[in-house]
């Protein structure tokens, strides 16, 4: 592999999408799907309470703002909001030990140990990242709102997740079909504190840079039915290890009952699989063990073709970018 000199112009990834090179690139990425806005949306149950929008439109405020290398923005959580959590985190922790996957059940516990987890209050991104920098070399960066897949999957190659900070509306604690602060601190923040899932997380960012417009579209559908909606088999019962499970107490209880149909994880059919967001899926696919999803998914990541290969320095958190021999 020969290094591509950043002045020598006619290199192949000119014909390939922009993406970022060096992580202060990410505050670029940043293209919002408004799909769910509260303000835009009259099906969003926050749609009629004015209240909630303003303190939306606050919190997103400080995620506009943010510059990457800032330190991260914190929230002063009202009581209405720390209520909302507590319902989701004490619903949810209670079925944890019987439908989530080990691997989250053991870094929630170091989570609760370490970094204050807990039903009494909303955690901070700042603590939380220092904690996954210290796990994983995982970092957050505030978002403020559902961002495109080529974004987002963009800055998991340097090992940052974009999170959102706002809390969804209190009139649905069980389920909401954006991400908001129970998603991201209750999904995914313990699967990143894994070291093998925050390194094929990386990966699978990676193999997301400069890709084609077809090449993001399957792997977001893949990155929706495993690390978002994904179940394995652990000591022969299907478990969670899907994000938007792991932080929706009714879908986590409807996705391990008989009433939806699964399917065995391929990462070929997963990648085109149609699906919604408006609601609980009535498809997931379920993989023979949490290693088999990464194998497989680490396996399909590293096929997607592009003229041209990447590689991360951890050294400077750059993405290099060399010819295909
Ligand atoms: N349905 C999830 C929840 O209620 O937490 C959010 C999914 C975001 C993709
Ligand atoms: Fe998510």
């Amino acid at each position: 592999l020969k290094r591509v000199a950043d002045d020598v112009r006619a290199v192949p990834e000119e014909k390939a999408p922009w993406f970022p090179r060096q992580i202060k690139d990410l505050d670029r990425c940043n293209l919002l799907i408004t799909k769910f806005d509260p303000d835009l949306h009259c099906d969003h149950p926050g749609y009629n309470d004015s209240e909630y929008r303003k303190r939306r439109a606050a919190i997103s405020e400080l995620a506009f703002r943010y510059k990457q290398g800032d330190p991260l923005p914190t929230v002063e959580y009202t009581a209405e909001e720390i209520s909302t959590w507590r319902k989701v985190y004490q619903q949810l922790r209670s079925v944890y030990p019987s439908l989530a996957c080990r691997q989250f059940l053991d870094s929630l516990q170091q989570l609760e140990d370490e970094c204050g987890y807990g039903e009494d209050r909303i955690p901070q991104l700042r603590d939380v990242s220092a904690f996954l920098k210290e796990k994983t070399g995982f970092q957050l960066r505030p978002v403020a709102g559902l961002l495109s897949a080529r974004d987002f999957l963009a800055s998991l190659a340097f090992r940052v997740f974009q999170c959102t900070q706002y809390i969804r509306h209190p009139s649905s604690p069980m389920h909401s079909p954006e991400p908001d602060c129970c998603h991201e601190l209750l999904g995914h923040i313990p699967m990143l504190g894994d070291r093998e899932f925050a390194q094929f997380s990386q990966e699978i960012g990676l193999a997301s840079l400069g890709a084609s417009d077809e090449e993001i579209e399957k792997l977001s559908t893949l990155y929706w039915f495993t690390v978002e909606f994904g179940l394995c088999k652990q000591n022969g019962e299907v478990k969670a290890y899907g994000a938007g499970l792991l932080s929706s107490y009714g879908e986590l209880v409807f996705a391990l009952s008989n009433k939806p149909e699964y399917k065995p994880f391929n990462p070929e059919e997963t990648a085109v699989q149609p699906y919604q967001d408006q609601t609980y899926q009535s498809v997931y696919f379920v993989s023979e063990s949490f290693e088999d999803a990464k194998v497989k998914l680490r396996k399909y990541s590293a096929n997607i073709k592009r003229p041209f290969a990447v590689r991360y320095d951890s050294f400077t958190c750059s993405v290099e970018v060399l010819d295909q021999p």
